[in-house]
């Protein structure tokens, strides 16, 4: 069984997309196997995004993902990786296939709903930054 983390960022709590992301998993045969609501600091938002620190984007995308709520949780089940990343489309709605998260609800490619592990090695940084392992079901 593989594991990755999922984020329902702050415009997708804000659009009231909780219910509707986690339907989406479930529905695909994924368990949800640990969730929290929180608010990310602003540097919390640098350190998760670490990877992106010399990127044009990055000041912007830390502003957004400490603005206000998020929903993080771990995604468990066969290829859960990359059925995470089929569910919410490609990083800009614009080349997003129908029918996927971003596609249906995203505004532009920042604010774009939702977060998935984009690797094994992404995942085994990130599940542990929200997910001590004693929170993990
Ligand atoms: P994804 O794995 O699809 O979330 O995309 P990336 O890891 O490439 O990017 C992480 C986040 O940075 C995206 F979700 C949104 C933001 N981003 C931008 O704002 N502009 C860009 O050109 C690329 C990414």
């Amino acid at each position: 069984m593989e594991k990755t983390l999922s984020i329902v960022k702050p415009d997708g709590v804000s659009k009231n997309l909780i219910g509707e992301v986690i339907k989406r998993f479930e529905q695909s045969g994924l368990r949800i196997a640990a969730l929290r609501l929180l608010r990310l600091s602003r540097d919390e938002a640098k350190g998760f995004y670490i990877v992106h620190k010399d990127r044009p984007f990055y000041e912007s995308l830390i502003i957004f993902m400490s603005e206000g709520p998020i929903v993080v949780m771990v995604a468990e089940g066969n290829n859960a990786i990359n059925k995470v990343r089929e569910i919410m489309g490609a990083t800009n709605p614009k080349d997003a296939a129908p029918g996927t998260i971003r596609a249906d609800f995203a505004s532009d490619i920042e604010h774009n709903i939702v977060h998935g592990s984009d690797s094994k090695e992404s995942a085994s940084y990130e599940i542990p930054f929200f997910f001590p392992s004693i929170d993990i079901h």
